[in-house]
């Protein structure tokens, strides 16, 4: 398959990657309905460690079957399907070459009591199950931050020497940031900057709110203003911490809400420049032929003019 020329501009902003990560970045952007644009929509399912199964399922029990969240992503025409290995593995001969997967190599679990997360899979467990990349939170601001950037710098060089991508979830949490922090403009953008210079090829946020919460941070936002109340103002400023849009940026659905709210989400993603979605609860929450239309009408939104 040639590369669009999009595709190729975006391989080209990573200097440094040997053509299997290249190959597999390509794989991911040249999957579904969106593949060769640059935008892309990916299903991530680990909320059952995260959350815990019911919490994550009982809406659509069809979702319990770990075979379902792959013929969902497929069926959807999605870029990419990340999970957890026991959920990758089961699936793995019947969806082999289906659909770009990805493997979550850490998990945190509701029942704990840190801002942590173990490790749960392998660089040698993607490269088993074919996966494209590897996926790895951080939570920049919990006790355990550094311990987890040097996990991550451990595991991402040993997957970018096999060959493998590296997708970053990078979600501040910790004892100094209350829930409005969390999602704060500012912050959102120190995360994604700091997964940039973690070397992350794929850096996933929550879509930003129009908080400025580092007190450190307020008076340069005072001379330097973003406009704060334009939702893709504040994507376009994400993509700017993201090495100015040389790191691809997805963002988060969070928990299931009205599909209008989550496609003006999209609509302010696609606008300010961000590179897409990674729609969880919001897809295999609802039924599947709603899903199915869901993820349709956010792969139009992507699909369209800006
Ligand atoms: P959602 O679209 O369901 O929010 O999924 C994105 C995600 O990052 C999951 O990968 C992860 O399990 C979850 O959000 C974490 O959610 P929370 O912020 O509630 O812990």
């Amino acid at each position: 398959m040639k590369l669009t020329p999009r595709v190729a501009k975006i391989l080209s902003w990573y200097e440094s990657d040997n053509p299997g990560t290249k190959a597999n970045l390509a794989r991911i952007l040249n999957a579904g309905r969106l593949g060769g644009t640059g935008r892309m929509v990916i299903l991530p399912v680990d909320q059952g460690f995260e959350h815990g199964p019911a919490r994550s399922f009982a809406p659509n029990p069809a979702a319990y079957d770990p075979h379902y969240h792959f013929e969902l992503a497929i069926e959807a025409g999605l870029n990419a399907y990340a999970a957890p290995l026991g959920s990758l593995e089961a699936g793995a001969a019947t969806f082999a070459g289906c659909i770009p997967t990805i493997l979550k190599v850490n998990s945190s679990n509701s029942l704990a009591t840190t801002k942590d997360q173990a490790v749960t899979g392998s660089v040698s467990d993607a490269l088993r199950l074919g996966c494209s990349a590897i996926g790895f939170t951080i939570y920049p601001g919990s006790e355990y931050a550094f311990d987890l950037m040097e996990e991550l710098r451990d595991m991402a060089e040993d997957a970018k020497a096999a060959g493998l991508a590296v997708v970053v979830w990078s979600y501040p949490r910790g004892p100094n940031l209350d829930k409005v922090a969390e999602t704060a403009l500012d912050i959102a953008a120190y995360a994604a900057h700091m997964a940039a210079l973690l070397g992350a090829h794929i850096i996933k946020v929550k879509p930003p709110t129009e908080a400025i919460s580092l007190d450190a941070a307020k008076k340069t936002y005072a001379s330097h203003p973003v406009e704060v109340g334009d939702a893709a103002k504040r994507i376009a400023h994400i993509v700017q911490a993201c090495f100015n849009g040389r790191r691809l940026v997805v963002f988060s659905g969070g928990e299931s809400r009205g599909a209008d709210s989550l496609l003006d989400d999209v609509r302010a993603i696609h606008a300010g420049g961000g590179n897409g979605s990674i729609v969880g609860r919001n897809a295999f929450q609802r039924s599947k032929p709603d899903a199915l239309k869901l993820l349709s009408d956010i792969i139009d939104v992507y699909l369209s003019e800006v």
